[in-house]
């Protein structure tokens, strides 16, 4: 009988022991599948530019929309103190789009408005992301990291057109 209050301990105990372990356990494999499953990793050496260059470093010589193959388009993106460029980005419905952007000089944003693009631009480091226009219409961009005085004034739109 006296051996009874310690087995209730240990259980009560348990209750904790397990979901702490389990939690953590969890997290790494959670961590496992989005870095050798889905394949998002941080952002390597490739993705880098000499940020006092970028005007002069492929691809942001040529900022502007290019053809990649049928239906699929690249954004090339230059952001600075207080605008980016290009600011106006056009392309038919149904495309997908991989923005590929930097900044000249200081920590820029860039979010698009009805699109899933949601990205800091620092300088010197290439930002890459890939969305899908469906609908036909206009979806603003925004700085949306505080970058000085002209913040607010920074952004653009990309515009999807309806009919190819
Ligand atoms: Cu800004």
């Amino acid at each position: 009988m006296a051996m009874r209050q310690p087995t209730t301990v240990y259980l009560y105990e348990l209750a904790w022991i397990l979901p702490s372990i389990a939690i953590p356990v969890g997290m790494l494999v959670a961590l496992a599948v989005t870095a050798f499953g889905v394949g998002i990793h941080l952002p390597g050496n490739e993705g880098r530019v000499n940020p006092t260059k970028v005007v002069e470093t492929a691809p942001f010589d040529k900022p502007g929309v290019v053809a990649v193959s049928p239906g699929r388009y690249e954004a090339r993106l230059v952001a600075q103190i207080w605008s980016f460029t290009p600011n106006e980005i056009r392309v038919p419905a149904g495309s997908t789009v991989t923005f590929v952007a930097t900044s000249r000089d200081v920590v820029h944003g860039l979010f698009i408005h009805g699109a899933n693009v949601n990205v800091m631009l620092i300088p010197g480091q290439v930002a890459r992301v890939t969305a899908r226009f469906d609908r036909p219409g206009e979806y603003p961009f925004i700085c949306h990291e505080y970058c000085g005085i002209a913040h607010h004034a920074m952004w653009g739109k990309v515009i999807v057109e309806s009919g190819r």
